[in-house]
């Protein structure tokens, strides 16, 4: 008996200490008392009081005063921070200064007196959840928010539990809204079960800041109000949304809005009663704007025509600029087509200028190797905001077009698709987690640099709780060279999967593995590979030029001219711009299929290169997460050699031309891989 006892204690001691990466990046260790002069309390206001004395690295019994008060300089939750002080307009403020005071002494920075405000008013994380629980493009398991079955609806202890840690997660980086739901979304979000359930999340994220907004699915009146249609011209239908908003509002006071996804890969939308998406987004927006909630409108539109899907978005979507409440924000994935691994930034961006427009990033890894590659996606989020739309000017950059610096935008948004679910790290693989904190932070300031937000998140996940940890050989040996993997990761994964402006070559929809002749019978063109790389004898790419689909006129100039001619446009976007000669002679020197080649090799290269260097980093990192990034890695060798091959082989048929000698030869043999199915964990 006693045996079995002890053994129940030591499995239970082992387990606690069992590192699962469940405290993400907020792992503060021997904290320091501190003292706190603050005349106001309120739950959010106790909650950054409890954050600072379980979090303080200053100096022991330091006092540090929080004042809430009105200041010109202070906008929206932003804060004005000194080393014992903190100062803001909200008391959200106050809780976003105290997580960027402890920032600064966990990651070992000085506390420099500034102000520090939002680049964007709402900052916000899509959930593609669906109310049974799954999650579509999840990777990390099933829903935080949802699941199915007897229990479905009730809020357990472990429920608030984990939506506290995860409001607590966000509210660290800045990220004050979530949609809890799937933007396909089902019927049932608006049942009354349904909100009561939102109304017990939204319960647990108010203290931290945090709204709640709903994916809504634009039939709804049709399908469960018992109305004839849901044409958004419809007196009755405008009447049962205001019903229903209202009911919402009844019991969500600070409900967020909607996100809404009409007519786009076989959702219904206001095209099917004859209306615009301005008719269908602005009869909703009309139902919320008593009660400050927005519309968030996706943009995220094609149809089986006949024309270039990276054009469609803007085609529809420019001659509705104007048009839109001053309370819809049109929300705009990042390119013109879908996430890919790498695409120029969508031409609607700057183009708009009548409209509040939104970026939509994806943090979840549907076509970057899902929670098995590690790709830190900063770099790509950077490379986007900072691409120059040249709309207004040089300079008019995505950021500044979309933070209200150069358009006066009623509201200003970001938002990204979540990669978080019930496993125990959250995301699946723990430099996923990396990927969330990256978007927070971007949306808070989107100027800043990939390598700072690395850093603070290497220091902030692995070293050990505090700035006593980081000694030299510390930064030197592990700081250093897991950034450098890092920043590198993107660029790296592009190489192997899709280098020089190639897209959308994906084995079936699962978007996981390599797939360049996947064009299965009856399957839509735009949906298959071939369409995207338009592979032939005589070369490889897409002429969207003048003399192809015209995309790039889309583009303000420069870029417009700089993107046609062959000569200027960036090498990176190639083969998205240019259908061209397989003898074509790069920059370098070499003939595009050469070109191509060493490009996928030197991803697969760089890839081995990711296991040797975290393979000497087990000094420093728990045996754990230690053993889980290096098995993941060895797994993304793995494939990115099957990538390689895949490409190479299938690519050479058109090519004629051998794999240039100096570089390794593919292990694998064409028809193998024809039939192979790359599994994903
Ligand atoms: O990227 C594609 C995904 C779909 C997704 C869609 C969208 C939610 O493959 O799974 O649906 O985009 O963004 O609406």
């Amino acid at each position: 008996m006693r045996i079995i006892a002890r053994f129940i204690l030591l499995f239970v001691s082992l387990h606690a200490t069992a590192e699962n990466g469940h405290q993400l990046w907020l792992r503060a260790k021997n904290v320091r008392p501190v003292q706190l002069v603050c005349t106001r309390s309120s739950e959010t206001l106790n909650l950054a009081k409890e954050e600072l004395r379980s979090g303080w690295l200053g100096e022991a019994n330091a006092s540090v005063t929080l004042t809430v008060k009105p200041d010109k300089a202070v906008k929206g939750d932003g804060f004005r921070l000194s080393k014992n002080e903190i100062q803001a307009n909200t008391e959200t403020g106050i809780l976003y200064g105290v997580y960027e005071l402890l920032r600064c002494q966990q990651t070992g920075q000085s506390v420099d007196e500034k102000v520090s405000n939002p680049s964007y008013e709402r900052r916000i994380l899509n959930h593609w959840d669906n109310p049974d629980g799954t999650i579509e493009r999840g990777y990390a398991g099933l829903s935080i928010f949802w699941r199915k079955g007897d229990e479905a609806f009730a809020v357990t202890e472990a429920d608030k539990r984990l939506w506290t840690e995860y409001a607590r997660a966000n509210a660290s980086v800045g990220i004050n809204g979530a949609v809890l739901n799937n933007v396909n979304a089902s019927l049932d979000v608006l049942s009354a079960k349904t909100l009561g359930r939102v109304k017990a999340i939204a319960a647990i994220l108010r203290p931290y800041g945090i709204k709640t907004y709903l994916s809504v699915k634009f039939s709804s009146p049709s399908m469960i109000g018992g109305l004839k249609s849901s044409d958004p011209l419809d007196p009755k239908v405008v009447q049962w949304w205001t019903t229903k908003t209202k009911e919402i509002y009844r019991l969500i006071p600070d409900f967020g809005g909607f996100l809404v996804k009409a007519n786009s890969e076989g959702q219904p939308g206001p095209q099917d009663y004859g209306r615009t998406r301005a008719d269908g987004a602005n009869m909703l927006a009309d139902a919320l704007n008593p009660f400050g909630g927005i519309v968030m409108w996706r943009a995220f539109v094609y149809s089986a025509s006949e024309e270039d899907r990276a054009k469609q978005a803007t085609t529809e979507f420019l001659p509705l600029d104007g048009q839109f409440r001053d309370n819809v924000i049109i929300q705009v994935k990042n390119g013109p087509i879908d996430f890919q691994p790498r695409e120029p930034f969508s031409p609607l961006f700057g183009a708009m200028k009548k409209s509040n427009v939104m970026p939509e990033l994806q943090i979840t890894q549907e076509y970057l190797g899902q929670s098995v590659h590690l790709v830190f996606l900063s770099t790509m989020w950077e490379e986007f905001l900072q691409s120059d739309t040249y709309q207004e000017g040089a300079g008019s950059t995505v950021a500044r077009c979309t933070d209200g610096s150069i358009f006066r935008s009623k509201h200003t948004a970001i938002a990204g698709v979540a990669n978080i679910g019930l496993d125990a790290n959250w995301c699946g693989h723990p430099f996923a987690q990396a990927n969330w904190y990256a978007f927070g932070r971007l949306a808070w300031n989107n100027m800043l640099s990939s390598k700072q937000v690395a850093d603070e998140w290497i220091r902030l996940t692995f070293g050990n709780g505090g700035s006593s940890a980081y000694s030299e050989e510390w930064v030197s040996n592990f700081l250093n060279p897991v950034r450098q993997m890092m920043l590198e990761s993107h660029e790296v994964t592009v190489n192997y999967m899709m280098p020089l402006g190639l897209h959308h070559i994906f084995a079936a929809n699962e978007h996981y593995g390599p797939g360049p002749w996947w064009a299965p019978q009856g399957t839509r063109k735009d949906w298959t590979p071939p369409y995207y790389h338009q592979a032939d004898t005589l070369g490889i790419g897409f002429d969207r030029t003048l003399t192809g689909s015209n995309a790039v006129s889309q583009y303000h100039e420069p870029l417009s001219t700089q993107y046609a001619d062959v000569k200027s446009c960036p090498e990176i976007y190639l083969l998205w711009f240019h259908h061209l000669p397989w003898e074509y002679r790069m920059k370098s020197g070499k003939s595009l299929w050469d070109e191509l080649c060493y490009h996928y090799d030197a991803g697969l290269q760089d890839v081995r290169r990711f296991e040797k260097v975290w393979s000497s980093m087990q000094t420093y990192v728990d045996k754990e997460r230690f053993e889980q990034v290096q098995s993941k890695l060895r797994e993304q060798s793995a494939n990115a050699q099957i990538w390689k091959d895949a490409c190479l082989l299938y690519f050479q048929q058109f090519s004629r031309r051998p794999i240039p000698n100096d570089i390794e030869r593919p292990v694998y043999e064409l028809d193998k891989l024809l039939i192979m199915k790359m599994q994903t964990n």
